[in-house]
């Protein structure tokens, strides 16, 4: 039976050691709930690391953690002192965690931590190999694993891999930045679905994708030479479940022995307010910011002085990080400044509390609260703001959240702010403390049945649900790959032929795509690769290219193979050139100014004059910018082309404008009903090559370059797989 993978930095369980004795406790955190019926089914399991260092085990103990972790279904990685230090702390906290939230001022590079980053991944994938069997899934979760996909996919390319990233995808003016950019995308690659919270962190890696990989990228599909990978947005919900019913539990029998309750009754009444917020204590977070606007609203509105008190619960996090700790100095002076600013002898307006608390607290806080200030500089989702909706069993309160937050684009109905515009911010606190509670409810009603709705159970099955579609893509592909059982098929109808006939496209097909085309040209071995396929009896080579007929004189003007240049307008045969169409070039005066304007407005792309047909290509210019261009150039193109029998032909990373009346499939059957042939090849890479493909009889084997949709046959990978093909052809092995 095929099982599911998880795979985290921390597993979903606290383990702690007192005087030897062993205890371990599931996690109650978002992420462990979410995945709780995909890591109970069947024989899955959870892979991550202990929380415990190699180095304060010995070697009973650690065996002992071994076993009791293994009874949750979860599999140790060992990590070290070290490790933590530097792939954790280092790595994931000083480099990616910073520059992933824009906090570009906080990143440091070190090379050290980022070889300790890649030495932890590499160590995750084996623990992993280990435990896989083929058919599989491995689902991996974070910023602390980006190269772990490749890393599984390069060993085990059968292994279905879903990679979900909960923080921020950045844009690629920052993500450009990172010393490392290609290593971490290719590092992704290697998944078949990779999820971000929302549309905007899937538009800024896709946009990093096609500017730094420089891959074709299809909606929200990216084209890696044979592989498909699949780009999605998968908003994170919570257990709604279990914080409405604890919240409901809480209201009818209130936990008397709590001390968080007893001081939160003190203060509850008709005309006091309570102000919530609860993060990590992370910079992200914008906790000293939320403190400054909520003295700005004291100055500002003051009768609201002794009637409001804003809890802040902020939870110890990375306190080995010093801009943590420096935040953690802000924020305690902040408080101390503001309470001793305000404060009278009855009333307090902070209550300020730096440490966790039990979940059955967090429930008193929730519930006790008539407005969450949930105001992130950065935030990939949210969850807070999530739970303290989900707990608000009579529709009451207000939720002020940051537009920062990724919660924002599902929580519309919420009071949303810019957390840098104190104006809008304290505004918007007055607008919460005095809503009607008709508004409250409405809004509150609404964010209520959405979060029910598509809660973290939903998120998870969805999630997998689009992992498992990427199997069936895969199959389509499969299905038209030139396999090894097609090619000896090939290979054999090749020989045991009487009279045979090859067509091959150029560039893409025979030689690799470069910067400037007049560096593709052939090289010796091709020459001797495609003479020792002519020399034989009875075979036909034909070059058919949109390449202009000068360029293919210079190269093969000294061979015998057949040549079809300029899209099919002339034929080389016997040395001598015949033109196969009679075409008008009146049209290119009013069509090439255009295509300069484009030039001039699109840095990176040139125009190339061929003797029938003007082509603009883009292979190096911004691939952002010439979307749009193509798209502008199309338009302005529209009524032009129309008027003088033109076509604009989109082939790979070029747009070319040329005679309607050509194309290389005319050519071919032109050329090919002159003789009776009993093998027939058509090779091909591009738009261009499917006239061709269309045109075949249906006994010829048509291929494409490549794995992107096409009339052909058969798919092969690159021109190496060509080259390959082409080899057996030229004798029978
Ligand atoms: C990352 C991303 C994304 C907090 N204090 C206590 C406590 N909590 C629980 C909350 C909530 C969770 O911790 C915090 O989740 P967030 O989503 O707010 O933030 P991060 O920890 O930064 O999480 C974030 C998330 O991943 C999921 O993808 O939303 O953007 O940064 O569940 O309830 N729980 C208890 N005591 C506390 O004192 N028991």
């Amino acid at each position: 039976m095929h099982k599911t993978i998880i795979v985290s930095n921390r597993l979903p369980l606290q383990v702690s050691i007192k005087n030897d004795q062993l205890k371990i406790k599931p996690s109650v955190g978002g992420l462990a709930t979410g995945m709780k019926s995909v890591h109970a089914e069947g024989n899955g399991i959870w892979v991550g690391w202990s929380g415990i260092p190699e180095e304060d085990l010995d070697k009973d103990l650690s065996e002992k953690v071994r076993k009791a972790i293994q009874k949750e279904k979860c599999v140790t990685v060992p990590l070290s002192h070290q490790d933590i230090e530097e792939y954790y702390e280092g790595f994931s906290n000083r480099a990616l965690w910073p520059l992933f939230h824009y906090f570009m001022e906080y990143t440091q590079f070190e090379q050290s931590e980022w070889e300790a980053y890649k030495r932890v991944n590499e160590k995750f994938a084996e623990v992993i190999i280990n435990q896989l069997n083929d058919g599989d899934t491995v689902w991996i979760h974070d910023y602390q694993l980006l190269l772990l996909p490749q890393l599984i996919k390069e060993q085990k390319p059968n292994t279905t891999i879903g990679f979900f990233l909960h923080i921020p995808f950045p844009s690629y003016e920052i993500f450009r930045t990172f010393p490392w950019r290609q290593e971490i995308l290719s590092g992704m690659l290697g998944a078949d679905l990779l999820g971000f919270h929302t549309y905007d962190y899937e538009r800024h890696f896709l946009s990093s994708v096609k500017r730094i990989l420089r891959l074709e990228v299809n909606f929200n599909e990216i084209h890696d030479q044979d592989r498909i990978i699949k780009v999605d947005s998968f908003p994170m919900g919570i257990d709604y479940d279990k914080f409405h019913t604890s919240a409901l539990e809480h209201i009818k029998k209130p936990k008397e022995n709590s001390e968080i309750y007893q001081r939160l009754q003190e203060h509850i009444s008709e005309d006091n307010k309570l102000i919530l917020s609860i993060d990590r204590m992370d910079y992200t977070k914008g906790i000293p910011n939320r403190i400054k606007a909520f003295e700005y609203f004291l100055d500002k509105f003051p009768e609201f002085k002794e009637k409001v008190r804003l809890v802040m619960l902020a939870v110890p996090s990375r306190s080995n990080v010093p801009q943590y700790q420096k935040l953690k100095r802000e924020t305690d002076e902040l408080v101390g400044r503001i309470n001793g600013k305000f404060a009278t002898v009855s009333w307090t307006p902070i209550w300020y509390f730096y440490r966790a608390l039990p979940f059955s607290d967090l429930i008193d806080l929730y519930i006790s609260s008539d407005v969450a200030l949930i105001t992130p500089i950065r935030d990939g989702m949210n969850l807070v703001a999530k739970e303290y909706v989900a707990t608000r069993a009579n529709k009451d309160g207000v939720l002020i959240l940051s537009e920062m937050a990724g919660a924002a684009k599902e929580m519309n109905e919420a009071l949303l702010i810019n957390p840098n515009n104190y104006e809008d911010f304290t505004n918007k606190l007055k607008q919460a403390l005095t809503m009607p509670i008709e508004e409250q409810q409405k809004r509150m009603k609404f964010l209520q049945n959405r979060l029910k709705r598509y809660d973290v159970g939903k998120w998870a099955e969805e999630f997998l649900k689009s992992l498992a579609e990427t199997e069936q893509k895969k199959e389509v592909i499969v299905a038209k790959k030139l396999t090894p059982v097609y090619e000896e098929k090939l290979v054999a109808d090749y020989h045991k032929a009487q009279k045979r006939v090859l067509f091959l496209d150029y560039d893409g097909t025979l030689v690799g795509f470069k910067d400037d085309p007049q560096e593709a040209k052939p090289d010796d071995l091709l020459y001797e690769l495609l003479d020792a396929i002519q020399e034989q009896e009875n075979t036909r080579l034909v070059l058919i290219s949109g390449r202009d007929k000068e360029t293919f004189e210079r190269w093969f003007g000294h061979k015998s193979y057949d040549l079809v240049t300029d899209h099919g307008v002339w034929l080389f045969q016997n040395k001598e050139w015949l033109a196969l169409e009679h075409l008008k070039t009146d049209w290119m005066q009013s069509i090439r100014p255009i295509l300069e304007t484009f030039v001039d407005r699109t840095p990176g792309t040139f125009i190339e004059t061929k003797k029938y047909s003007l082509a603009w290509h883009y292979r190096i210019a911004d691939p952002e910018l010439v979307k749009t261009r193509t798209l502008e150039l199309n338009t302005v193109l529209t009524s032009m082309v129309a008027n003088n029998n033109l076509m604009v032909l989109k082939g790979n990373k070029v747009i070319e404008i040329k005679s309607s009346n050509v194309n290389k499939g005319r050519a071919m059957s032109r050329l090919n009903l002159q003789e009776d042939y009993d093998f027939m090849a058509v090779i091909g890479d591009d738009w261009t090559d499917e006239y061709m493909f269309e045109e075949a009889p249906e006994f010829g084997y048509t291929i494409k370059v490549g794995y992107t949709k096409t009339k052909a046959k058969y798919q092969v990978k690159d021109t190496k797989q060509v080259h390959h093909l082409l080899s057996r052809l030229k004798k029978n092995i």
